[in-house]
């Protein structure tokens, strides 16, 4: 083992803890990675297309368990409906089980159909308002026989100009069709509600923020949670924060995990902030996160990056930022804050930070019998050739 996987177990051993305890959580860890990345995305300006895009949901599952057999903690994935509808849903389920994956959350789209230009579920049209309602119900019959337990609900609903609508009847249509989609769940499954600050809405969005989701959230009861996307926040937000306080009541359902500089802009989660992505790992292993069944699910758009190396490196920055949350001294830390020592307590998050967990991690991943460096064997595996080749015909999935 290399110089730095002994140091941190040599720390870990001198203040009574175990580096195993560590390893074992890794372990542990599991990330959903979504079927929408493999295909091709771009911005409102322009698609590029990449070599060896997939083509159907089952492309897309072979592309995610190549990041799964690298990584070997990316055994889930989530869907959007209707970009990944299929006829034979049972053959797409076996096909995840051959490549060693599971069908996670599905996504309805309620944002795409000309109908919506008012909105779905909060439409001042009562007709536009069933049928976006009978197309979450289909979604849930999906769920169902996909083995699917999660239904994922992102509203793109609001307006963009003050007087368009009312906004208390908005949040009336949304109360009422919400209660009607959770009384359709089946037992076992969650509903996890998405909010966003703004886009495509420009004025009010009809779920904004955490408190409006949780809201609506508690209105429909226990299967109801919020899921907290990284790049639905105004500038500024204490995302860990709102982490913690959904999670104190019960109600953190999971995440969209991606990064941002400005906007909804879907980068590579921990590329431009990795000390936020640290401190939202910090409070959950806090916070007992790992424990409770909180998902953890990827939502980005590499748009000219190329698609499965971003995904390999996304799994990556979120296991590593799992790593230095596990090493926080929590007993040195309780101390520092009775002890009301700013600084100690600050430094001993800073330092689990700073520490170099990547041959941690590497080992991590061969003893899952996954990669010890992911991005190497991916780029010597030729895995990105091959579908380039196997893949020129037809039309590759996309976003629009
Ligand atoms: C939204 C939101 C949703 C995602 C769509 C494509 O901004 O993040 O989760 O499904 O984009
Ligand atoms: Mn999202
Ligand atoms: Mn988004």
């Amino acid at each position: 083992m290399t110089l730095d996987y002994d140091l941190i177990a040599e720390k870990l051993a001198a203040r009574g803890d175990d580096v195993g305890r560590v390893e074992g959580a890794l372990r542990a860890q599991e990330v959903e990675t979504p079927s929408w990345a493999f295909g091709n995305s771009g911005t409102r300006f322009a698609v590029f297309a990449q070599p060896g895009a997939p083509r159907d949901p089952f492309e897309k599952l072979e592309d995610a368990a190549e990041v799964h057999r690298l990584t070997g903690i990316a055994p889930s994935v989530a869907l959007h409906i209707p970009w990944d509808k299929v006829e034979n849903l049972n053959g797409l389920r076996e096909r995840a089980e051959e490549l060693g994956l599971r069908l996670g959350a599905i996504n309805p789209n309620l944002f795409q159909e000309p109908e919506y230009k008012l909105g779905s579920l909060c439409n001042p049209d009562a007709g536009v308002r069933r049928r976006a309602v009978a197309h979450v119900h289909e979604c849930i019959e999906i769920a169902a026989r996909v083995g699917s337990d999660a239904i994922s609900l992102w509203l793109a609903d609001g307006t963009n100009y003050p007087g368009q609508d009312s906004l208390r009847a908005r949040r009336r249509r949304l109360a009422d069709a919400l209660r009607e989609v959770y009384g359709a769940l089946g037992d076992e499954m969650e509903l996890l509600v998405e909010y966003k600050l703004y886009e495509p809405a420009f004025y009010a969005t009809d779920l904004a923020d955490w408190g409006s989701a949780l809201l609506v959230c508690q209105e429909l009861g226990d299967r109801a949670k919020v899921l907290v996307d990284l790049g639905h926040h105004a500038q500024g937000v204490n995302i860990e924060q709102v982490v913690s306080l959904l999670h104190g009541v019960g109600r953190l359902g999971g995440f969209h995990f991606n990064d941002r500089k400005y906007g909804d802009d879907d980068l590579i989660v921990g590329s431009i902030d990795p000390f936020q992505l640290f401190r939202i790992f910090f409070e959950l292993v806090d916070i007992g996160a790992f424990e409770s069944g909180v998902r953890f699910t990827i939502d980005q758009s590499h748009n000219i990056e190329p698609k499965i190396e971003a995904m390999i490196q996304t799994v990556l920055n979120l296991q590593e930022a799992y790593a230095k949350a596990l090493l926080v001294d929590h007993a040195a830390l309780e101390r520092a804050q009775a002890d009301g020592d700013i600084l100690a307590a600050n430094r001993i998050l800073v330092d689990a930070f700073n520490t170099d967990v990547r041959p941690l991690c590497a080992k991590v991943r061969e003893d899952l019998g996954a990669s010890a460096d992911p991005i190497a064997s991916f780029r010597a595996d030729g895995y990105a050739d091959r579908v380039a080749q196997a893949r020129l015909h037809g039309t590759a999935a996309a976003w629009i």
